[in-house]
């Protein structure tokens, strides 16, 4: 636990240093209009990916220990998710640190933005997923529909998507008009199933005890529109 605080904190700063996690005003996907952004595109060096790693595997691991001991968390998987493009790197990297830190050995596997039609074919590259537990590793959920997006690809091909683990949970309202990571949680079979490294609140307590009045007003103010309780 106290090394996954640890890790949010680096991730954070970490985060901002490499000009991945900005503050000002940045149309979404979902069309909302907000005082921050997290590109998980930009933390892309050794020392960053080893800190985004980490913190995935730690995460996944707590979860799982969390479910061993009766508590909601994740269920035992075989294979790791990591839809193209951003997240091919990041399961890559997490499942060598899963094994490596963590004595879990999962394989990994991902999508093409297009099918290739020679040699093996197909729209999947890795451990295939057919018949396997899979976990969708993800980077930043708003409204859910890159998550469902990621669910619908494992499932196509036939996998069974057992939980999904997130970089960053803005802590918003789903497409259903309830809280997004809840819903994915129902998809994907119930409570604790969507562990996540970072959430709102993380970002909230940063800039409150950095001093950061005028970004904690803006985003004080979106968390009145679009935020969800815990
Ligand atoms: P939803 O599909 O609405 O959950 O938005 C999540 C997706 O939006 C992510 O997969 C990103 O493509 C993008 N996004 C970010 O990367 N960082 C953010 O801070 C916010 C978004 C976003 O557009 O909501």
């Amino acid at each position: 636990m106290a090394d996954l605080e640890n890790y949010r904190t680096q991730l954070i700063e970490h985060g901002m240093a490499a000009g991945a996690l900005k503050y000002g005003t940045f149309t979404l996907k979902s069309g909302r209009i907000s005082p921050y952004f997290f590109n998980a595109g930009l933390l892309a060096s050794g020392p960053v990916l080893n800190v985004l790693c980490s913190a995935y595997a730690a995460t996944i691991a707590e979860s799982l220990k969390a479910a061993e001991a009766g508590s909601p968390g994740l269920p035992q998987f075989d294979i790791l998710f990591g839809p193209a493009y951003k997240g091919i790197p990041f399961a890559a990297g997490t499942s060598l640190l899963l094994h490596r830190d963590h004595g879990i050995d999962v394989g990994y596997a991902y999508d093409r933005k297009e099918a290739k039609d020679h040699g093996e074919g197909g729209m999947m590259v890795g451990t295939p997923v057919k018949g396997k537990r899979v976990l969708v590793l993800d980077d930043v959920a708003t409204s859910g529909t890159a998550i469902r997006g990621a669910i619908d690809i494992v499932k196509r091909e036939g996998g069974e998507v057992v939980g999904a683990v997130l970089m960053l949970d803005r802590q918003e309202v789903g497409k259903e008009g309830g809280n997004t990571i809840q819903e994915i949680e129902t998809l994907v079979g119930g409570s604790g199933r969507v562990p996540t490294i970072l959430k709102m609140k993380h970002l909230i307590e940063w800039l409150e005890k950095n001093g950061r009045s005028e970004e904690l007003k803006n985003m004080r103010e979106y968390w009145e529109k679009y935020g969800v309780k815990d």
